[in-house]
Parts: C-alpha cells; structure tokens; sequence
C-alpha cells in the first residue's frame, strides 16, 4: 500500500471512458449506417454470446439520464468516441444533420453539467462502405479518415478538451486483420501491417490537416500497451519477449516519436512488411500535444504456454492484475520517447457483478482502480508527466468479441431494460475525485 504523502498534479484529470459501438445502439436510427461491427456481429461464431450493438445500453436514447448520472458521479472528464457511421453514413460526402445533433447534444449536455469533454475519432467502427473499398488496407481511406476528422473538429473542436485520433491502432491491425477474431475479421499478416501503416498515416495527415485548420485542441493519440515479460530467463524466451514488445510498443511508438519502425521488426516481417511511401514517416511523426496510454496488465511470453502462478489475482478476461506494470511502462516510456503529456485514457477491470437489491457490491474493482492509481502516482513521483486518469469503463457495455458476457463498468447495466445501477467502485471514484479536489491526501 502506498501511503506517500504526495498527491497528484493540481490540475489532473479524473474521468471515466467510453466508445460510440460499446454503448451507443440506435444502429438504424436517425440516419446512421452499418459499421464493419455491424456486418461482423452477423458473422456466426464472430460473438461470444451471439449479441449485436444494435441496442447496446441504448445510451442514445437515454443521453440526458446518463448524463445526468455522471455529474452525479462526481466525473470531471468523460471520454468518448464519435461514429463516423452515423455522422457520415457513406463514408464520403454528405454528413447526417442528426447524427451531429447526437453529439452537439452531448458535448453541451457535458459542458453544462461541468463534464470536460475528451473526443476520440475513430474507435473501430469504420463504415462498411469504406470497407467494400479495402477498407484500411486501402491506402486511400486515410483521405476520407483526415475529412471525416476535419469536419469533427471544425464542429466540436472549440468544446472539447482534446482530439485523440485513434483507438489502440494495435487492435484495430493485429485482431482485426491477423487473427481475424475482431472486425473486419480478416487473417493476413501483410494486410495486417499495411493496415497499421495507413492508420499511422491517417493520424498524421489528420494532424496536420487540423493544425493548418487552425483548430485549437490538443491533438494526439491512444495506444494499448503493457509490459511484456519473458516467462523464464531463457534466451529464447528473451529473444521473443523482445520481438513482441517490438510489435506492441516499438513499432507504434519509435513510428510516433523517431520516423521510423523498428529495424528487427522490419527485418522479422520481410515480405509482410509494409509498403511506405516517402514522406509518410515524417507525417506519421507529426508531434504530438498528447499521448493517451490504455493499460490493463502485462503479458508474460515464452515458447511453453503461459500460465499464471497460482494464487495470481485475475480479473473475469484472464488479465492478471499487475499494477506494477503500469508504473514500469511509464517511466520506460519517459526513459526511451521525447513525450509529450501523458493521460492514462483508459484502466479498469472486467468482474462478474450481480446485483443484489439495489445494489452492487464490487470490491474487486474498487481494488483494482484503487491500486492502479497508486501506480501512476508513482510514475508521476518518479518524474513522468501524467495529466489525466480515465476508467474503462462508465457503464458495462458491448466487449467486443465476447458480446455482453464482460462487465467492465462502474454502472451496470439492465440489457433487458436499460436500468443503470451504479456499483459500488462508482461510489469509491466519487468520493476518490472528492477528495482530490479538496486536495485531501488519500492513502492509496
Ligand atoms: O472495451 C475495450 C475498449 O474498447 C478498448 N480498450 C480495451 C477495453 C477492454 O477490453
């Protein structure tokens, strides 16, 4: 337990965070077409429990309560994602007036309320159309991406408190289009890497398109990324840990922050390495006002399957609980890139919730949320410019391949009929932001 007498940053962020597909529904509502979520989630197989984000927790229809809701919990910031499906159902072209009015509702519905609103463009859910086109493998789609960004942030961009142009690119280009186990549900390694090339491009052109727009709000990125460990101190286990940490964390960030991939990397691909043109690594590390970083746990890797130790504390996905990992991954980042601000934009934790009268008593996230703020407390201790703290999640919501089946919320949700119940981790962060803004030392 960390008792240290430091608080945090006067002016740090807490907040909580979402997605437009995880929460929104309404998929057919008002205009909006079908992302290439919606064409997967009808792929036998593709989901877990079969289940759709075609209402989702109906969030579009409940704005107003779920706003509501959150100055109630105490939020500062909230994190969200537009659908660029619903606010440009081709693509190209037109915009859809409703689709806009949706977040023009949202971002004022947060402002008045005292909510600092955090918008992220592209959180997974590309047009299906844009998809018939080759989608990201397409080099061409990142033109459309910087119009789709530029009309975003001419429209919301004096509102809200940063851009973040991407989602964990990672996920988007390794499980969408290698393991095929999320949208697009595609398995080639090439595409794959092509793919991750051209959402790099894309953030950067954005980037620059939105800093020759004049817009005003910090612009950056959010990436997924977590220590990644050798299982034993073999060289093979070694060996591999780095060829993974290089996939995962090198590859983005020595594309972000020094204009090029890593050579091992590179060299490892051969041919499924992707094809660059020049100049797009001088777009793609375009300098960032932020970086956002989502952490969860850390991977361990070796040529034997990996297995947890017992006793290993786990949460409902498998993820080991490892806050450790979050400082390590900090202060190696502050060691190793010239960062810019940090904010951890999304950390939380899946459990099994069950109501029990009115309530829900989840004591293990209150645990998890507790002691990774800890974490980052001693990152910031040892020097790294962290400046916000997001939870994944406000509300349990759509997890992706695995449907409704993970609760990863500090609100649960009734699917069948839309109820919120905040748990009891919500109460805790209430009180937790409570405190810091009274600047009272909590002993985490
Ligand atoms: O639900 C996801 C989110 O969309 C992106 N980051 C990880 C979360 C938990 O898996």
């Amino acid at each position: 337990m960390l008792t240290s007498t430091h608080t945090f940053p006067k002016d740090f962020v807490w907040g909580a965070a979402t997605s437009a597909f995880q929460i929104e529904g309404a998929a057919s509502t008002d205009g909006r077409a079908a992302s290439i979520w919606d064409t997967f989630c009808r792929q036998p197989g593709a989901i877990v429990d079969q289940s759709n984000g075609d209402v989702a927790c109906d969030h579009y229809h409940h704005l107003d309560a779920d706003l509501d809701l959150m100055q109630r919990l105490g939020l500062q910031a909230y994190r969200f994602s537009t659908s660029w499906s619903r606010v440009q159902p081709d693509g190209i072209g037109a915009w859809n007036p409703k689709g806009l009015d949706f977040y023009d509702r949202l971002i004022d519905g947060l402002l008045q309320r005292g909510i600092t609103p955090y918008l992220t463009l592209y959180h997974w859910d590309l047009p299906q159309v844009l998809q018939d086109q080759g989608g990201w493998a397409n080099r061409e789609v990142a033109l459309r991406f910087v119009d789709y960004a530029e009309t975003m942030a001419e429209r919301y961009g004096d509102r809200v408190a940063s851009i973040a142009t991407h989602n964990e690119p990672w996920i988007v280009a390794t499980l969408g289009h290698e393991h095929g186990i999320f949208a697009p549900g595609i398995k080639n390694r090439r595409t794959a890497f092509q793919v991750s090339h051209h959402l790099l491009l894309a953030h950067g052109m954005a980037l620059l398109a939105l800093r020759a727009a004049g817009v005003k709000a910090p612009l950056g990125i959010v990436l997924n990324q977590g220590p990644i460990v050798p299982a034993t101190d073999s060289e093979s286990d070694r060996a591999q840990a780095r060829f993974e940490d290089g996939l995962l964390i090198r590859w983005y960030m020595d594309a972000l922050f020094h204009g090029h991939y890593p050579a091992d990397v590179l060299a490892h691909l051969g041919d499924d390495a992707p094809q660059v043109q020049d100049g797009d690594m001088r777009v793609i590390r375009t300098p960032l006002d932020f970086l956002g970083l989502n952490y969860y746990t850390r991977s361990i890797v070796g040529s034997e399957p990996p297995t947890h130790p017992p006793g290993t504390e786990l949460t409902d996905m498998g993820w080991e609980v490892y806050p450790q990992g979050l400082t390590d991954l900090l202060v190696r980042l502050g060691r190793e890139y010239p960062l810019p601000p940090l904010y951890i934009t999304e950390n939380g934790a899946a459990y099994p919730d069950v109501p029990s009268g009115e309530h829900v008593h989840d004591p293990l996230r209150a645990d998890y949320l507790r002691r990774h703020i800890g974490a980052v407390r001693e990152a910031i201790t040892a020097g790294v410019d962290v400046r916000g703290y997001f939870v994944w999640s406000l509300f349990d919501n759509f997890e992706w391949a695995f449907g409704y089946s993970k609760r990863f919320g500090m609100v649960y949700v009734d699917y069948a009929s839309g109820q919120r119940i905040p748990k009891d981790s919500a109460f805790w962060y209430r009180d937790f932001i409570a405190a810091q803004s009274a600047r009272h030392v909590t002993p985490l």
